[in-house]
């Protein structure tokens, strides 16, 4: 081989080695582009590109989302204190524990105006994530409502991304955006009930008094 291909060849290695570090994609996937005013909208982060059944796995992420709080609402309670928001559902298909041990360290919450921060760390051994975690699986789903019309950006911002043993990755993000329409949702089924039980005895006072009207204009035979 000549030398002046050298570079190229080397060029090449380089390529094929990088290409696995700039693997990874970290995207937003709304469950539906457009939602009625009034109505819940599910968005999950979802990482994609980790190698299965060998490293790298995702050993803890950091991650912050953000968006339009004009647009879109989130619940920040709490309920059993766990430091995760109820609207928030952090790895919910346990890839970060792969043995369902609940020992990871977790947190979600509000923490400015219109961002969300999402953290786990796992404490699951490097060589179970290897074996166990797939290559592509949801890391949170945040659960919104849609408050007033328009259109929310939803921004991912990366603080932190390790793999299993600690070392830092890096991963493409993907954004989005979600539209809220100004149609309201219907009214929801128990207040039709409720309403059907205010309806049905007017209705019949109603007929009853139309029914006496007509008995009483006949002519007596
Ligand atoms: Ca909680």
């Amino acid at each position: 081989m000549k030398i002046r291909h050298y570079p190229l060849l080397l060029g090449a290695v380089l390529l094929a080695f990088g290409s696995g570090a700039q693997a990874l994609q970290i995207s937003i996937s709304p469950s539906s582009p457009l939602v009625n005013q009034g109505g819940n909208l599910s968005v999950a982060i979802v990482i994609a590109g980790l190698a299965p059944g060998g490293a790298p796995s995702l050993g803890s992420f950091d991650l912050n989302l953000s968006f339009d709080p004009a647009i879109l609402g989130l619940d920040p309670a709490d309920g059993n204190g766990d430091g995760v928001i109820d609207s928030v559902l952090l790895d919910p298909d346990g890839q970060l524990d792969t043995f369902a041990a609940g020992l990871n360290l977790v947190a979600a919450g509000i923490t400015a105006i219109g961002t969300v921060n999402l953290f786990e760390l796992s404490f699951d051994l490097p060589m179970v994530l290897n074996a166990n975690q797939a290559s592509s699986f949801t890391l949170a789903t945040i659960s919104f409502l849609a408050v007033a019309p328009g259109t929310s950006a939803l921004g991912l911002g990366v603080l932190a991304l390790s793999d299993e043993l600690g070392r830092t990755l890096t991963a493409t993000l993907s954004n989005a955006s979600v539209s809220v329409s100004d149609t309201q949702v219907p009214i929801p089924s128990p207040l039709l009930l409720l309403l059907a039980g205010v309806g049905w005895p007017v209705a019949r006072a109603f007929r009853e008094c139309r029914a006496r009207r007509w008995s009483n204009s006949r002519p007596d035979v």
